[in-house]
């Protein structure tokens, strides 16, 4: 964790058992030396810590929170409607849930927009999180850049090694 440089993203999660999932956010943050902060805050029951954390935390440096809980998933929204930054949302889905995270983080009501990723999507989140920050950081955004062209040189290899392993196959 950068703990030198003041974090700029804060990741919080409504439990330590969302650990597992939400940890693909500083992973994607890391690749960047983004900093970042990781916290646990749950909306139901530790919500004045919630609220305080969404109010202070633009004037704290903060400037894009990834949110992540399970179950009724309050965490992401109430963040979103406390916070002076954008709140970017990570439904947690177990084996054993419905869908009932991602529902509660994507039927926000008009006028409290909460940006909601995919079930289990921290690793997205996290990218996303840099691309914004990228926007007003032209280091950032090189190394997003060659992060995004490596990828690309990637899928090219292995395409070009596929095509060498099928050439001539036929097809039963
Ligand atoms: C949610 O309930 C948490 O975000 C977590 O996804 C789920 C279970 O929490 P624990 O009972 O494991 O603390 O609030």
């Amino acid at each position: 964790m950068s703990a030198e440089k003041p974090p700029l993203v804060g990741v919080i999660m409504g439990s330590n058992s969302d650990l597992d999932i939400m940890q693909a956010a500083p992973d994607a943050l890391e690749l960047f030396d983004v900093p970042y902060e990781v916290r646990i805050i749950s909306a139901h029951r530790t919500p004045d810590e919630m609220r305080d954390y969404a109010q202070t935390a633009r004037k704290r440096g903060i400037r894009l929170i990834i949110a992540g809980a399970g179950g009724s998933a309050h965490l992401q929204g109430m963040t979103a409607v406390f916070a002076d930054v954008p709140v970017l949302a990570v439904p947690i889905k177990r084996d054993n849930h419905d869908h009932e995270a991602l529902w509660s983080n994507i039927k926000m009501p008009k006028g409290a927009p909460l940006a909601t990723f995919p079930e289990n999507g921290a690793y997205n989140a996290g990218l996303f999180a840099v691309e914004m920050l990228a926007m007003n950081d032209e280091t950032l955004f090189d190394k997003y850049h060659e992060f995004r062209d490596k990828q690309r040189q990637d899928v090219i290899a292995l395409d070009a090694q596929v095509q060498q392993d099928w050439r001539g196959h036929i097809p039963s």
